[in-house]
């Protein structure tokens, strides 16, 4: 197999430019810059990046290779394929994603392979590919870091952002109970190298929003993720940064803060044409709020309490409800009715000011994103 997590710097890595926010720092001087650029990089970039964040290149690298094996090393039985299926209409990514569709593996081919761990697949041997078991220790450690200590300290800036304490995002709206990940879950994932011309070889990933609080992806050679510009109402490559994190922030946050974080759209296109050849390995892991937490936004902040709320996206769609003095869901409500359709194709597309946009509808919400 070709090297999927080589030093390859494809063409397209060197459109965009941006720094990176470096969490560790407790220097006062460094906090407030960190805090400068994080508000920065919400309003106009609608992503971050995280640079020394505390986990060495070759623990990660490690963690690529591991994932390697799993989708790779042909060593997922094909009775474990069966058994780990995902079941998305559950409204649970768990488990062994095939190479078609999200649905129960009857969708057409879409050469993207995946398993996700959620807390049950890591506290029961039987609910993961038995290949994993030597490398167990090693995904546990890794994965609850960056569960309990970057994310909390992403969570810590957030918080400053909205002028509350430093750990109130942490304590009051992630779900940080249970094993690993808590509610949410992490991901490995190989997308296939399709022929130019194949069918969803230029999309494949359609323009989405993450539905948790934060996602953490880590930065990969294979130049494919995009993330739309709200000023300039385009899609933007994401640049290869080695080592880095890139964070897109998910639709509770957005919900949560009264539309004053949107909810990060970005989509997996088709590679520029000299990694076109090339399968793109990608590692992420996607917190998610408590599910019994409303779908309503913080009160609390002074920020939201100064500016009000803005009513944009998906928050502006459950102001509505809100308004209306209709009940909210809770989040653990929301986010299945959320999953269980969700990366299967937009089903409606609509032009929102001359830009093409799929229209998704859940519980009575409508969600749109540029396709
Ligand atoms: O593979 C990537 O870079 C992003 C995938 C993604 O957006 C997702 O799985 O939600
Ligand atoms: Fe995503």
């Amino acid at each position: 197999m070709p090297n999927c997590y080589s030093h390859h710097q494809g063409q397209a890595a060197m459109r965009t430019s941006y720094g990176g926010l470096s969490i560790l720092s407790d220097d006062p001087k460094d906090v407030e810059k960190l805090l400068e650029d994080t508000k920065y990089a919400i309003k106009n970039d609608g992503f971050l990046y995280l640079t020394n964040y505390g986990i060495p290149l070759e623990k990660l690298h490690r963690q690529f290779a591991i994932a390697q094996y799993l989708l790779d090393g042909n060593v997922i039985t094909e009775e474990e394929k069966k058994r780990l299926e995902i079941q998305q209409h559950t409204g649970s990514y768990a488990g062994y994603k095939p190479m078609k569709g999200w649905g129960a593996g009857n969708g057409s081919y879409d050469g993207i392979e995946n398993f996700t761990f959620y807390s049950p697949q890591m506290e029961n041997p039987d609910l993961r590919p038995r290949a994993l078991e030597p490398f167990m220790d090693e995904v546990k450690d890794f994965w609850t870091y960056a569960h309990d200590n970057v994310n909390r300290r992403l969570l810590k800036l957030l918080s400053r952002v909205l002028e509350l304490p430093d750990d109130y995002l942490w304590e009051n709206v992630q779900s940080h109970d249970g094993e690993v990940c808590a509610e949410g879950y992490f991901r490995f994932v190989c997308y296939r190298p399709m022929e130019e011309g194949q069918e969803g070889a230029s999309m494949r990933i359609h323009g989405h929003h993450d539905i948790g609080t934060t996602t953490l992806l880590f930065s990969v050679p294979i130049t494919a993720l995009q993330v739309w510009n709200t000023k300039a109402d385009k899609w933007q490559w994401v640049k290869y940064k080695p080592g880095a994190l890139v964070i897109n922030l998910g639709e509770s946050l957005e919900i949560l803060t009264g539309g004053h974080f949107l909810a990060t759209k970005h989509r997996v296109v088709a590679p520029p044409k000299d990694q076109q050849h090339l399968p793109r390995l990608s590692c992420a892991m996607f917190c998610s709020a408590r599910g019994d937490l409303k779908v309503s936004p913080l009160q609390d902040s002074p920020l939201i309490q100064r500016e009000g709320l803005l009513k944009k996206g998906v928050y502006g769609e459950f102001a509505k409800l809100l308004d209306a003095g209709l009940d909210v869901p809770d989040h653990d409500t929301w986010r299945k009715a959320r999953r269980a359709y969700a990366q299967q194709g937009p089903a409606k597309q609509v032009t929102i000011k001359g830009v093409r946009h799929s229209e998704e509808v859940f519980n009575d919400i409508k969600v749109y994103v540029p396709v």
